[in-house]
């Protein structure tokens, strides 16, 4: 027989990861009314892909231990801004800041923090654009202001990012040798240069349009 402050604390937990899932939902909705709106005025779409996820319990676990911190649903609820996470594909670069602008005027979402891996990229090469947001979420009894952490990042940062990630989770030891991270590094910056050029290819495009329509 499982005991019942076990049995509760299951309960809590499911009853956590639901508001999350909710919060992940309020946001996503926000942010494809933005693109809806962007598309019909500029013809085309800033947003290419929006990706999320409610982070795993082992992942939870993991990183509270790695804090040092107690292993208890307040610990988490009080400590991880990521629990909620959310990642905007933009198609280039202005995006971005303009997606990110959006969201922070919307007088119902509050900036927690922001951290600007593009301008500041790490010293791997890892580029995108966090924030952690707090938006309210209605539920039956309470309005609940709920974190969600939120990656915007262009398609060619979440190129590097996910074999970047993938490279690290399978072969370890490799991944962390120095030619490799070298390696890894010279691509995180041709893919910076390319994102760029094509921000710079759409701006020549777009500035004929606008002296053939005159
Ligand atoms: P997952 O599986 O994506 O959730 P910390 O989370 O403790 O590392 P902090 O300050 O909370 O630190 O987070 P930070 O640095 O703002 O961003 C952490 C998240 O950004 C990671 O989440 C990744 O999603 C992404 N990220 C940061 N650095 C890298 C990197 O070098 N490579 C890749 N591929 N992604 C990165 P998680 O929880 O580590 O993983």
């Amino acid at each position: 027989q499982v005991p019942d402050p076990l049995i509760k604390q299951a309960y809590q937990f499911q009853e956590a990861m639901m508001m999350y899932t909710c919060a992940i939902r309020e946001l996503k909705t926000k942010l494809e009314v933005l693109n809806d709106e962007l598309s019909v005025r500029n013809s085309r779409n800033p947003i290419e892909l929006v990706k999320s996820r409610v982070k795993k319990p082992i992942s939870i676990v993991e990183k509270l231990q790695r804090r040092g911190l107690s292993i208890s649903l307040e610990s988490m609820t009080e400590n991880l801004d990521d629990v909620a996470g959310i990642r905007v594909i933009c198609s280039f670069l202005d995006d971005i800041y303009a997606v990110a602008e959006m969201l922070t005027r919307q007088d119902d979402v509050h900036i927690i923090a922001i951290k600007d891996y593009i301008r500041h990229p790490k010293a791997n090469g890892y580029r995108s654009y966090h924030m952690i947001v707090e938006i309210p979420v209605f539920f039956s009894d309470q309005k609940k202001w709920m974190r969600v952490e939120v990656q915007i990042r262009t398609i060619a940062m979440d190129f590097w990012a996910s074999l970047d990630h993938q490279l690290k989770y399978k072969k370890e030891m490799e991944a962390n040798s120095e030619d490799i991270s070298i390696e890894l590094r010279e691509c995180a910056e041709v893919i910076a240069n390319t994102d760029e050029r094509m921000l710079n290819i759409r701006k020549k495009i777009e500035a004929q349009e606008i002296a053939l329509n005159k």
